[in-house]
């Protein structure tokens, strides 16, 4: 449905690199609407919960020390098919396998610095954005685009 959300976060290497405005962008050119946006720095704990399906894997300390070495931008993203539209438009985990086009394909070269995440089922979007975002950080508001963007 359009009222379909997903969690999307630019991973610090995004922040360092100067990347936030170009993909925010991405997002919103495709017609999909913001309701939640901030700069944040993660800590273990919300990782550890973020990343629960991960922590056994040898690649997790890398992981949590990348996560952790600077700021993220955190979003909601909402509109029709956002889950796996915005994984799409990530590209492939690796970006040794991203296509050129998609956010990893484009900005991209090694799985550890892979820029973005972006949830993977409505069920874990909802789980994610209630862990990133307090409810008040939410906004809902009347996108007057939307009557261009769907019919
Ligand atoms: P995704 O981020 O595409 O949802 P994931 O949930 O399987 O992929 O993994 C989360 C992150 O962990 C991923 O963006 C980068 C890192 N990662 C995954 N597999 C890895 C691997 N084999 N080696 C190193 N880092 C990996
Ligand atoms: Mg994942």
């Amino acid at each position: 449905t359009m009222e379909e959300r997903t969690y999307i976060m630019i991973k610090p290497d995004g922040v360092q690199r100067g990347l936030v405005g170009k993909i925010v962008g991405r997002f919103e050119q495709r017609g999909y609407k913001l309701q939640g946006l901030k700069l944040f720095q993660a800590s273990e704990e919300l990782l550890r919960k973020h990343y629960s399906d991960l922590v056994e894997k040898k690649f997790f300390p890398s992981l949590l020390e990348y996560m952790l070495s600077g700021p993220v931008t955190c979003m909601v993203w909402e509109g029709k098919n956002a889950v796996k539209m915005g994984r799409q438009m990530l590209g492939a985990t690796n970006p040794q396998e991203s296509l050129p086009g998609t956010i990893r394909g484009d900005f991209s070269i090694e799985v550890g610095r892979n820029i973005c995440h972006g949830s993977d089922s409505v069920e874990n979007a909802e789980k994610e954005i209630a862990l990133w975002f307090k409810p008040d950080e939410l906004v809902e508001w009347d996108d007057h685009s939307t009557a261009w963007i769907y019919e």
